[in-house]
C-alpha cells in the first residue's frame, strides 16, 4: 500500500496586494474580511488523464502497479476527490468521450452539476468539459473553440478550448456574469508557435464573450493544461499581457525543454492574417473599405493611413492582450524554493496546470482608492496546496493507489465582491 499525502488549504489574505500574506494552512477559515455583498465560490482545474493516452504513451507509466491503471481502477478515486473536494466549478482535461457519456457525466449530474463539453477534432477522443453546480449558477452561454483551422496550414493541430459565461444565483439580484474558460494547449514541446497561436486564440474567444457593453469585462477564470512551465515566454504573457517575441526559438516557448538544437526562430508574425486575429489578441473586424467623396478626396489619405498601420502591425513582433490576469498559485515553496508540480510521472515532474483569475492587479498608478479597482473583480481567499517531486515520489509518483491521474487537482476559493 501507497501511502496518501496531505494537500491543505492555505487560506490568503490581500488587503494590502504587495504584500499578499498566507496566512495560515490546516484546516481554519480566518475571517479575511466580512463583506456582505459577496459571493463565494470555489473552482477546480482537473487533468484527469485519459485512458487512451495513457495507454499510448505507456512508457510514462513503467513506475506503477499494473492494476492502479485501469481505468475501471482510477475511475472510482477520480470521482470521490471530485466528490470531497465538491467544487462549484470544474474546468476537467482529457475527458474522454465514451468514459464521459457512459460515466463521468451521469456520476456529475448526480452530484447537482451540470456538464458541458467540447471534443477535440481529430483521431483522439478526448476534449475538455466545463462542469458546474446548478445550486451555484445559471448558464449564459457555451462558447467551443477549435485550433484546428483548415485555412491556416500552421494551426493542423486538433486542441481545443471551450469558453462558458455563467450568471451567478445570489439572493439579492444583481451580480456580473463570469466567463470561465478551460483548455489543453498542444503538447508538443517544439512547437511553441502553434502552442502561442492556440492562447491567442482562446483569449480572442474570451474577449468577446467577456465583453461587456461599456468596454471593460466580465470577472474570467481561465483554466487548463497549458504545456508550459512557470517563467516560460509563453507563461509570462498571460501574466504580463505582453510578450515581446523577437529571435525567441519556437523550442523556447513553453519551457518543458532545455535544448533548442535547429530550431526555428519564430516568424513575425506568428500567426498568418486570414486567421482574423490580432496581435492584441481580439477577433478583428472585416475591414470594410470606406468611400468617402469629397472635393479634396480625402480617400487617399485614409488608405494611406490604414496601410501604414497594417505594415506597423506586420513588422510588430510585439502580442498583447487586455486582461489582467493572477496565477491562483506561485509555483515556488517560500521557504525552500523548491518547485510545486502540477504533473509527475517517469519523463517529467513539472508545473503545466493553472487557474488564472481577472482582476486583482490593475495598476491605477497609486492613486489614493485605488482599492476601488477591485470592485467587479475576483478576489482569491484560498488554494489547495501542491506539493514537490519529492513529495510524489513518496508516494510512487503518479497515478499512485489514491491520486489516479499523472496531474493533480488544483482549487481555489474566490470571492466576487458585488
Ligand atoms: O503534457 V500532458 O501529456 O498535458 O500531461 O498533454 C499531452 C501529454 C497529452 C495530450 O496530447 O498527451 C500526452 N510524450 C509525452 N506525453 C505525450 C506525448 C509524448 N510524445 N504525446 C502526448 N502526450
Amino acid at each position: 500500500m501507497e501511502g496518501t499525502i496531505k494537500r491543505h488549504w492555505e487560506y490568503i489574505c490581500n488587503h494590502n496586494k504587495e504584500n499578499t500574506k498566507i496566512l495560515g494552512d490546516k484546516n481554519v477559515d480566518p475571517i479575511c474580511e466580512d463583506s456582505e455583498n459577496k459571493f463565494d465560490f470555489t473552482v477546480m482545474s482537473y487533468n484527469i488523464l485519459s485512458q487512451n493516452l495513457l495507454e499510448d504513451n505507456s512508457h510514462l507509466y513503467r513506475h506503477c502497479r499494473r492494476p492502479v491503471l485501469h481505468w475501471s481502477f482510477r475511475f472510482p478515486n477520480i470521482l470521490k476527490e471530485i466528490k470531497n473536494f465538491d467544487a462549484d466549478v470544474l474546468c476537467l482535461q482529457e475527458v474522454q468521450e465514451d468514459h464521459y457519456g457512459t460515466e463521468i457525466r451521469p456520476s456529475l449530474e448526480s452530484l447537482g452539476y451540470h456538464c458541458e463539453y467540447k471534443m477535440r477534432t481529430g483521431r483522439k477522443p478526448d476534449g475538455c468539459a466545463i462542469c458546474f453546480k446548478h445550486s451555484k449558477f445559471s448558464l449564459l452561454s457555451v462558447n467551443p473553440v477549435e485550433f484546428y483551422r483548415p485555412d491556416v496550414p500552421l494551426l493542423d493541430r486538433d486542441n481545443v478550448g471551450l469558453v462558458l459565461l455563467l450568471q451567478p444565483k445570489i439572493p439579492s439580484g444583481a451580480s456580473p456574469a463570469i466567463c470561465v474558460a478551460n483548455t489543453h494547449l498542444l503538447y508538443n514541446p517544439r512547437r511553441g508557435d502553434i502552442k502561442l497561436t492556440q492562447l491567442a486564440m482562446l483569449l480572442a474567444e474570451i474577449s468577446s464573450v467577456a465583453h461587456q457593453k461599456d468596454g471593460s469585462f466580465y470577472p474570467i477564470i481561465m483554466c487548463g493544461d497549458f504545456n508550459s512551465v512557470p517563467g516560460s515566454p509563453l507563461y509570462s504573457f498571460i501574466k504580463d499581457g505582453k510578450l515581446n517575441y523577437e529571435g525567441l526559438a519556437i523550442g523556447k516557448v513553453s519551457g518543458q525543454e532545455q535544448s533548442s538544437r535547429g530550431q526555428r526562430i519564430l516568424s513575425i508574425p506568428i500567426w498568418p492574417p486570414n486567421l482574423g486575429i490580432s496581435q492584441n489578441c481580439v477577433y478583428e473586424v472585416q475591414q470594410v473599405p470606406k468611400v468617402e467623396k469629397t472635393d479634396s478626396d480625402p480617400t487617399q489619405t485614409q488608405l494611406d493611413k490604414t496601410e501604414v498601420l497594417a505594415t506597423a502591425e506586420k513588422l510588430s513582433s510585439h502580442l498583447q492582450h487586455h486582461f489582467s490576469l493572477s496565477s491562483v498559485y506561485s509555483h515556488y515553496f517560500p521557504d525552500t524554493g523548491i518547485p510545486e508540480v502540477t504533473t509527475c510521472h517517469s519523463r517529467s515532474a513539472i508545473t503545466v496546470d493553472y487557474i488564472f483569475y481577472s482582476g486583482e492587479k490593475k495598476d491605477v498608478a497609486g492613486e489614493p482608492g485605488t482599492e476601488v479597482a477591485l470592485v467587479g473583480g475576483l478576489k482569491l481567499l484560498a488554494r489547495l496546496s501542491l506539493l514537490t517531486e519529492q513529495d510524489l515520489w513518496t508516494v510512487n509518483g503518479l497515478p499512485n493507489e489514491n491520486n489516479s491521474s499523472d496531474h493533480l487537482p488544483l482549487l481555489a476559493k474566490f470571492r466576487l465582491e458585488l
